[in-house]
C-alpha cells in the first residue's frame, strides 16, 4: 500500500537534507520531485495540483519553527496536506435511529461487493452490531450462492427470501421484516454489479435506495483500477448519492492514486479499505495513518508533531488568559486532557526540550492514557451547557452522564471534584506567580494536570 508513492517522497526529502539549507530553489526542485511522484502514483493531476499549491503556500508562509529543522519543516507541511486531501478525520458508519440501518452496497461487477458485504458483516458484529445479509443480484444465481457461503464461513445469517420474491425489491422488504422480526440492527444489501455503469443496474438501485431509505450507500471499487475507480465512483456518485467508498485490494496497490484522489474528487470519504481476500481484511480508513505510512516516517512526524504542539503559542496563551480569568470550562478541561494524551509521556516529552529548565520536576509524573480516555469520555456526554458551567450538574444530570459514558455516578463525581480542585489550584496560581511574575510564560500543553492525584 503506497509502497512506491513512499519510496520517492522519502528520496526527495532525503535530497533536501543533503541541501543543509532550504532556498527557494530547492525547495522549487523539491516540489517538482513531489508532483512527480504523485503523478507516478496515479493521484487525479487536479488534487495533485492543488496539493502542491497548498504546500507551496504554506512552506513559504510557515511562520519559523525554531524547534524543527528545515526539511523537517516541509515533512510536516507534506504530511499536513496529505492528511488534510485524504479526509482529516475517520469517517465513520452512520447508523439509522430506528433499525434496521439499510446500507447498500453497490459497484461495478468484480470490484469486490460481495467479498466486502461479508468483511462488513464480520467488522459489524466484532463492533457490536447484528448485521444481516442479503444479496439481490438476481440475474446472477453463483453470485447469491457466493454470499450464502461466506456468511457460512463466518457463521451469518443470511436471508435467502421465499419462493414469491423474486425482485431486488421483494428480496430487500423481507430481509427487513426479518431483521425487525429477530432484532438485527443492520442489514447488508449485496446488490448486482455490470461491468460498465448502465442505465438499467441505476435504474434498479435507484428504486431500492426510494423505497429502502439506505443510511449508507457505500460504493465499492477496486484500487488497483485506479483513476477508473475514482471515475466510476464520481459517475455514481453524480447518478445515485453515494455515502462513502471502500476501496478493496489495497494490499496489491503499490501506488495509491485511487486513495488520495476520491476524497477529493467525489467529496465523499473513503470509510474502509479492503487489505487481502480473507473475511477479516477490513480497516476502516485512518487518514492520519495513511499519511504517515505513505511519508514512511513515523517517528520524525510524532517527533515534529510534538515540537509543534510545543510551539502552539495562541493556544496557550489563550489558556493563560482563561486560567487568569478564571472562566477555565469543562471544555477547557477535556481540550488539556486530549493534549495530554496525544502528546504521550510528558516524560519523553520534556526530553526533547532541554530548554525548559522549570519544568524538570515534572519528568517523573506518568500519565495513564486510559484514565484520561475515560475522563473524556464523561466530558463528552454532558451537553454543551453543563461543559461550560458545571455547577449546573445536579444528581439527575449526573445519572445521566454516567449512564451515557458508560462510567459510575462515583467516577462523575470524582472528575467533577478534581475539576473543581483544578479550577482552585488555578485561581491561587492566577493570583499569584502566573498573574504577575510570570505574567508573560508559556504554559506547557497539559499544564497543571499531569499532576492530578491518580492521573
Ligand atoms: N487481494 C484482494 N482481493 C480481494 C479484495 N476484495 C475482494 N477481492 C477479490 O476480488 C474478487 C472479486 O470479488 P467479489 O466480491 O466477487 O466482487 P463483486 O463482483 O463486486 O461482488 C474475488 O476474487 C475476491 O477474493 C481485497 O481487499 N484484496
Ligand atoms: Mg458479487
Amino acid at each position: 500500500m503506497f509502497d512506491n508513492l513512499s519510496d520517492k517522497l522519502q528520496r526527495v526529502f532525503k535530497n533536501l537534507r543533503g541541501e543543509g539549507k532550504l532556498t527557494a530553489v530547492n525547495m522549487e526542485g523539491a516540489l517538482r520531485e513531489i508532483r512527480m511522484a504523485l503523478l507516478e502514483a496515479d493521484v487525479n493531476f487536479r488534487v495533485v495540483k492543488q496539493l502542491i499549491e497548498n504546500i507551496k503556500e504554506k512552506a513559504m508562509g510557515e511562520e519559523v519553527l525554531t524547534a524543527l529543522s528545515p526539511t523537517q519543516q516541509v515533512i510536516k507541511i507534506v504530511n499536513e496536506e496529505l492528511i488534510k486531501i485524504l479526509g482529516s478525520h475517520e469517517s465513520k458508519l452512520r447508523f439509522a435511529n430506528e433499525p434496521p440501518s439499510v446500507f447498500l452496497i453497490v459497484g461495478l461487477q468484480g470490484s469486490g461487493k460481495t467479498t466486502t458485504t461479508g468483511k462488513l458483516a464480520r467488522w459489524l458484529s466484532k463492533n457490536g452490531h447484528r448485521p444481516q445479509l442479503v444479496s439481490v443480484d438476481v440475474y446472477r444465481p453463483a453470485a447469491r450462492e457466493q454470499l450464502k457461503i461466506i456468511a457460512r464461513d463466518i457463521n451469518h445469517p443470511i436471508y435467502e427470501g421465499s419462493a414469491e420474491e423474486k425482485t431486488p425489491l421483494e428480496l430487500t422488504t423481507g430481509a427487513r421484516r426479518e431483521c425487525q422480526q429477530t432484532g438485527r440492527d443492520v442489514l447488508l444489501v449485496d446488490t448486482a454489479g455490470r461491468l460498465h455503469i448502465d442505465e438499467e443496474l441505476m435504474v434498479e438501485l435507484q428504486q431500492l435506495k426510494d423505497q429502502l431509505s439506505p443510511v449508507e450507500i457505500l460504493f465499492v471499487a477496486d484500487a488497483m483500477t485506479g483513476q477508473d475507480a475514482v471515475k466510476s465512483a464520481d459517475e455514481f456518485h453524480k447518478r445515485l448519492g453515494i455515502t462513502g467508498v471502500i476501496l478493496t485490494k489495497m494490499d496489491g496497490d503499490a501506488r495509491g492514486g485511487a486513495a488520495l484522489s476520491i476524497r477529493n474528487v467525489t467529496g465523499q470519504p473513503l470509510k474502509f479499505v479492503g487489505v487481502g481476500e480473507k473475511s477479516d481484511a477490513l480497516e476502516p480508513f485512518h487518514p492520519d495513518r495513511a499519511a504517515n505510512r505513505i511519508l514512511g516516517m513515523g517517528d520524525v512526524l510524532s517527533l515534529i508533531e510534538k515540537a509543534s504542539e510545543q510551539i502552539d503559542q495562541k493556544k496557550a496563551i489563550e489558556m493563560q488568559r482563561k486560567l487568569i480569568e478564571n472562566d477555565f470550562t469543562l471544555d477547557d478541561f477535556r481540550d488539556q486532557l486530549r493534549q495530554v494524551r496525544k502528546l504521550g509521556p510528558l516524560g519523553s516529552l520534556l526530553d526533547m526540550m532541554p530548554k525548559v529548565g522549570m519544568l524538570k520536576g515534572l519528568k517523573d509524573v506518568k500519565v495513564d492514557e486510559k484514565e484520561i480516555d475515560h475522563v473524556v469520555a464523561i466530558i463528552d456526554s454532558m451537553t454543551p451547557k453543563e461543559r461550560a458551567n458545571h455547577m449546573i450538574i445536579n444528581g439527575s444530570r449526573r445519572r445521566r452522564i454516567a449512564k451515557g459514558s458508560g462510567t459510575s455516578v462515583q467516577e462523575v463525581n470524582q472528575l467533577l471534584k478534581q475539576y473543581a480542585e483544578a479550577r482552585k489550584m488555578m485561581k491561587s496560581l492566577s493570583g499569584g506567580m502566573m498573574g504577575k511574575k510570570f505574567g508573560k510564560m508559556k504554559l506547557p500543553p497539559g499544564f497543571p494536570f499531569g499532576q492530578m492525584p491518580g492521573m
